[in-house]
């Protein structure tokens, strides 16, 4: 009997493996860097062991320590999660060599799968169907040259050790083949260390459809229906739901059953997908299997009922599978999106600062998958995805209308995400009709407002002024009826400064009692406020009552209207912009580079022009600076950490929006 799983990830996955593992008595033991020494996945845990500083090739990468610490805690089996060491042959043998049980596949399976070329023929030899194409080994210029005269355009040249997009070049024309082969030979050497490539005719704009299919150690194995992964961006998943629109019962069969020989052609065992493109008359090809379990199963889970990590457990404990296929019956639909810290505006950089606010929003029929919460913060050191939601509703519209209503409620607050453009996708009217192919988002999607920087509307700023006008808008502050207090109040008229990003935007805020009517150059917004405390600032709009979330951090506002989220800062008070003007606080890098010293820490008091960080760009060494004196609230660079121009390496709070922190943090 296993008892005791170590968890080799990090983030929601640790997260998700540890609440099954829990619910079904394991004792659990997760392992982390140095940076995520508070993390959530540490603080479910049973135990928990340092493995290593924040760089995952110090880390989470690092087998050996992984392997160290469950002997050393006495655990008997590993879950490796998704990427990290979880399609390393190497670390599954090494497991087993250490008498750990791993849950996953045996290492044969995850090496053949690991090969494009091997796979295929493999997949081919067990009759599923494959693109057709050219898969000599170790085939030279001439014989690839050669193989493409019976194949056709457009066609793709692929790297026999690629996958997920890298190493893929389409030919349109045969005149374009040779430069082709040579450069994407050159890019595998240098990607793989293995220049090994195969040809495939190319398949026009597919559809992305995987099959998720387990195995037990007794030669049974089932398939659990299929997962649409059509909307990516740059081979990157944005969107996955279960069933697909696209897919027929009979097709869902034929992929089905053919995804089962594939994994018993390879002796699978546990969790493993097989992914398809499937042509416009649903034509279906063998493309990869994925020898884990993938950051997409909780669709698969919400229309089967099952718990896929439990399902894992029992086969890896040597189990036969909970169930047969014809007890296997799928319901509704379920549509996942992934929450990240990145800019849609700003060609998807990955955001990093501190989280200030996270609250996912609840409802029927809505799933959370997450690593984080409030008060942590998104580092360069790992992927910035924030959470997984997911919707489950009786038919697709229902799952989307859902999901777009939790993406609109859901409030993060500190680092800007791809929510706006998330809740976009699911409205689309394309996607709606379940016509996303891959070329949806490049094509269909490619001009869509969400990618574009945001201009904040009156209407915002006008919300923003009720809120700084109010003095009483600390998050601790209770709810305030606006009426009741300030109805005998005199009328004022305020000018106010709003900072917006790096503009300063200048008002005039009129007061009567609670009318506002908030004016800038030409244009004037009016409205009532009604209340506001508690993050929740009430209004009355042209006649209609509104709610807006929103969050007061020092002289920074978040705020949350319309699904869209806005921050702010109140510079009304500030001296006039110039030269002597202080900056925002929020330190950034200013080219790309590399960060080669840190010098200062946390809670260190800074004057404006000390120098805080060193970057080193261009073969040049850079002194970063603070722009405003005051405490040093978060610092999220450390040495040796390769940055982007623009992210955030330190934040600088003023004294008195540290004493503001304090209270909150007192207060939750
Ligand atoms: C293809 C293809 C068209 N024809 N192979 C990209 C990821 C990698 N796993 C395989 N990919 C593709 N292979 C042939 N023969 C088009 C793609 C492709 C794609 C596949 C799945 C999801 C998104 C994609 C986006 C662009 C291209």
């Amino acid at each position: 009997m296993l008892k005791k799983l170590l968890i080799a990830n990090r983030g929601e996955i640790a997260v998700r493996v540890i609440k099954t593992a829990k619910s079904l008595g394991y004792r659990t033991v997760a392992v982390y860097s140095e940076a995520d020494a508070k993390a959530l996945h540490v603080e479910m845990a049973d135990e928990a062991v340092c493995i290593g500083p924040a760089q995952v090739s110090a880390s989470y990468l690092k087998a050996d320590a992984i392997i160290e610490a469950a002997v050393r805690t006495g655990a008997d089996c590993v879950h490796p999660g998704y990427g990290f060491l979880s399609e390393n042959s190497g670390f599954s043998k090494a497991c087993k060599d250490a008498g750990l049980v791993f849950v996953g596949p045996p290492e044969a399976a995850i090496e053949l799968m690991g090969s494009k070329r091997r796979s295929k023929i493999a997949m081919q030899e067990a009759g599923v169907p494959v693109v057709p194409g050219f898969e000599g080994d170790n085939a030279s210029d001439e014989e690839l040259i050669d193989a493409a005269k019976n194949i056709g355009y457009p066609l793709m040249i692929k790297a026999s050790a690629g996958g997920g997009g890298r190493g893929m070049r389409l030919v349109e024309k045969e005149n374009e083949l040779a430069d082709n082969i040579q450069r994407a030979r050159s890019e595998a050497k240098q990607a793989f260390g293995d220049g090994e490539l195969i040809l495939e005719k190319a398949v026009i704009e597919p559809r992305h459809i995987e099959i998720q299919v387990f195995a037990d150690q007794h030669g049974n194995a089932v398939y659990l229906g299929e997962r649409d992964c059509s909307v990516q961006r740059r081979h990157q998943k944005v969107v996955e739901e279960a069933p697909s629109p696209f897919v027929t019962p009979a097709l869902r069969q034929a992929m089905g059953e053919a995804a089962v020989k594939a994994a018993l052609a390879c002796g699978y065992e546990g969790a493993g997908t097989v992914e398809f493109l499937v042509d416009k008359d649903r034509n279906f090809y063998f493309l990869e299997m994925n020898t884990r379990l993938q950051v997409e199963h909780p669709v698969t889970e919400l229309i089967t009922g099952q718990d896929l990590v439990a399902w894992q457990l029992s086969v890896a404990e040597g189990l036969p599978l909970p169930l047969a296929q014809d007890q296997i019956h799928l319901n509704g639909h379920a549509i996942e999106v992934r929450l990240y810290a990145e800019d849609p505006a700003n060609g998807f950089t990955p955001q990093t600062g501190p989280l200030h606010q996270f609250r996912p929003a609840e409802g029927e029929g809505l799933r959370f998958d997450t690593g984080v919460r409030s008060g942590d913060a998104v580092t360069p050191h790992y992927d910035p995805m924030l959470a997984k939601v997911i919707a489950w509703g009786a038919n697709r519209n229902e799952a989307r209308r859902r999901l777009l209503r939790a993406l609109e409620d859901t409030t993060v607050f500190g680092v800007t995400t791809n929510r706006y453009f998330l809740s976009r996708i699911i409205a689309d009217d394309v996607f709606g009709a379940g016509e996303a192919t891959t070329a949806f988002l490049q094509q269909a999607f490619r001009d869509d407002p969400s990618l574009a920087p945001k201009e904040i509307s009156l209407r915002e700023l006008a919300l923003a002024a009720c809120v700084f006008s109010h003095g009483n808008s600390g998050p601790d502050a209770a709810r305030h009826d606006i009426n009741r207090s300030w109805s005998n109040a005199p009328s004022t008229v305020t000018p106010m400064k709003l900072e917006v990003g790096e503009k300063t935007l200048a008002l005039l805020v009129r007061r009567v009692g609670n009318h506002f009517t908030v004016t800038r150059g030409e244009e004037q917004y009016e409205l009532n406020l009604e209340s506001l405390g508690d993050g929740l600032l009430c209004i009355i709009d042209k006649g209609v009552r509104q709610q807006c979330q929103y969050h007061c951090r020092g002289d920074h506002l978040y705020l949350q209207a319309s699904g869209q989220a806005v921050a702010l800062r109140d510079v009304t008070h500030q001296p006039a912009s110039g030269a002597a003007a202080s900056g925002s606080g929020r330190i950034k890098a200013t080219m790309d580079g590399a960060i080669i010293d840190v010098l200062v820490e946390v809670g260190q008091t800074v004057k404006r022009g000390d120098t805080l960080v060193i970057l080193e760009a261009m073969k040049m060494e850079h002194p970063v600076k603070a722009d405003r004196d005051g405490t040093v609230g978060e610092v999220l660079a450390a040495q040796g950490d390769q940055v982007k121009r623009s992210q955030l390496l330190v934040e600088i709070t003023t004294a008195e929006a540290n004493s503001d922190s304090n209270t909150e943090e007192a207060g939750q």
